[in-house]
């Protein structure tokens, strides 16, 4: 049989192919232009440009957090890269798939040190799973395949760096075929959870953490467990998606995240039982969040850190949905779930209440950073909308804009994203990408031109201090953001939102195919 010879575009091209890669979300440079030029022949594969290398990464990762795949993502070489590094860091703390790939200069004369390059994969190495450069046209299809495999098992961003020149080469090595993820592993052995939890004696609390999202059906036997066990449920503060049905009387909301506040929560209970990797706090205050004296059980897919953070009394490895369902017939639990919990009546709903109700509750909403955030995750708990993604693990503010930017592409309606003015600074550009491919999303902005978070934060964490210490530095005034003019700008339709007119705004921007920037001032609060 003839030995088939093929360039490293012609590799590139192929591993599209085979692994059905339906968009690559970047921001361009010179060292890109082959990548890009192998790209932009496929019919398959469409490119979507975002102006700045946080938007093209924070779509990404809303495409990925839906779609349940890793997205490609290109960005130019150590600048590009080190722009994109704090969305990243979210991606990789919170357990998001990622195949980022960046150019590199040519090889002939890398040792030189050249304009635009750099050490990529050490750039890298601190948010994601694995990084490799591309030396030898030999090794690209078993890079460009394990990196795939890696992001997608890993749930994190798995890093290449591609240098410009070596499309051109040729191998007779290179391969693909259509590979299958391993299947999630199971425990074959339940008993000892079962033991514990039918001894146990101070009540039971689950927290599920962002690694739980990942596993398929857990919101029914998260429910058909908490409920036969008379366990309370909560997320993990900074897990980024909701994965637990929010109808259930046992659910409580979002831990808090100062870690004494999550303590005291804990402390009513004899038994956590955590789905996931951890329980992040954001404060440390005085004590640690979960108390020593509890019984802790940990539940792992296994594809984020086991046993990495705290001692347990037990872990169970696999598939965290499937243990639980047998957790319950071990346990013999009744099959049928209680009653959904009632609504909460308002008597005098806020403005942000007010336009939420107006919003189908299927809706996805992306929650940024914010002293609005724990009440947002409130009101949307209660409003009981279904699909809402919070604040990530990273911390880094920037991607719930081009976060909402992807759940609308891939899920091709509209989405919503709560965030405040300072928030809205980090990646305003995605607006763009939004309006030139007639994405619709509905941004809602809540402006009081500060930075009233980290006021409240340095107020806690210094209480002898008083404004006039820290206004001078929190304050985002004069001159003050015109966000409507910079959202329009940038191509939004953009309103503000009053007592008044809030039902023809949201009815309006439901119309719009692309997207709509709506400001509202921080009047907010339940009444
Ligand atoms: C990339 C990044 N830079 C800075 C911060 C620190 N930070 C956290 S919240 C915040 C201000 C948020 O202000 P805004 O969105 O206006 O909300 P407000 O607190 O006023 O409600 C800042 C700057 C961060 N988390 N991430
Ligand atoms: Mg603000």
């Amino acid at each position: 049989m003839a030995t088939t010879v093929k360039t490293g575009k012609e590799i590139l091209s192929e591993f599209f192919d085979n692994f059905d890669i339906e968009y690559v979300f970047g921001n361009p440079g010179t060292t890109e232009t082959t990548f890009l030029d192998v790209v932009s022949q496929k019919d398959n594969c469409k490119f979507i440009l975002g102006l700045h290398e946080s938007t093209a990464t924070g779509i990404a990762v809303g495409y990925a957090a839906k779609s349940g795949r890793p997205s490609v993502v290109n960005i130019h070489t150590y600048p590009g890269l080190a722009n994109a590094m704090s969305v990243l860091y979210n991606a990789y703390t919170v357990g998001i798939p990622l195949l980022v790939i960046a150019g590199q200069q040519n090889r002939n004369h890398l040792i030189h040190h050249p304009i635009l390059s750099g050490n990529l994969t050490g750039l890298a190495s601190s948010a994601s799973v694995s990084q490799y450069q591309i030396d030898h046209i030999s090794d690209m299809s078993t890079i460009l395949q394990r990196s795939y495999l890696d992001a997608d098992e890993a749930k994190a961003p798995a890093f290449i760096s591609i240098p410009m020149d070596i499309y051109q080469d040729q191998t007779t090595i290179s391969h693909f075929k259509p590979t299958k993820a391993p299947c999630p592993t199971v425990a074959v052995n339940l008993e000892p959870a079962a033991e514990l939890i039918r001894n146990e004696k101070g009540g039971i609390v689950i927290v599920a953490d962002a690694e739980a999202a990942w596993s398929d059906g857990l919101s029914k036997s998260l429910r058909l467990l908490s409920e036969g066990l008379h366990a309370d449920v909560y997320l993990a503060p900074f897990s980024l998606r909701s994965m637990v049905d929010i109808r259930s009387p046992n659910y409580r909301g979002v831990l808090p995240a100062v870690s004494s506040e999550a303590n005291e929560t804990l402390s009513r209970y004899g038994t956590v039982v955590l789905l996931g990797e951890k329980i992040q706090s954001f404060l440390f205050m005085n004590k640690p969040t979960i108390p020593d004296q509890l019984v802790l059980i940990q539940f792992s897919n296994g594809n984020t850190r086991l046993r990495y953070d705290y001692s347990f009394d037990l872990v169970v490895r696999g598939d965290i949905a499937s243990n639980l369902s047998r957790l319950c017939s071990i346990i013999n639990l009744p099959t049928a779930v209680l009653a959904d919990k009632k609504q909460a009546c308002r008597k005098n709903p806020s403005l942000l209440v007010n336009l939420l109700e107006c919003i189908a509750r299927d809706t996805p909403i992306v929650i940024e950073g914010s002293s609005h955030q724990s009440v947002e995750e409130a009101i949307t708990t209660e409003l009981e909308f279904d699909d809402i993604y919070y604040e990530p693990r990273g911390g880094a503010l920037g991607m719930a804009m081009p976060m909402a930017v992807g759940i609308s592409l891939y899920s091709k309606k509209h989405s919503v994203c709560l965030l405040g003015d300072g928030g809205s600074m980090y990646s305003i550009h995605s607006i763009w990408t939004a309006a030139h491919y007639k994405i619709p999303v509905i941004f809602i902005c809540i402006v009081n031109n500060e930075y009233q978070i980290l006021k409240q934060l340095w107020k806690l964490q210094v209480p002898e201090s008083d404004e006039k210490r820290y206004k001078p530095i929190m304050d985002i005034k004069s001159p003050e953001l015109d966000l409507h003019k910079i959202a329009s700008g940038f191509g939004a339709r953009v309103q503000h939102a009053t007592g008044d007119n809030f039902r023809q705004i949201l009815n309006d921007a439901m119309q719009y195919e692309g997207p709509t920037f709506i400001t509202i001032t921080d009047d907010h609060r339940y009444a």
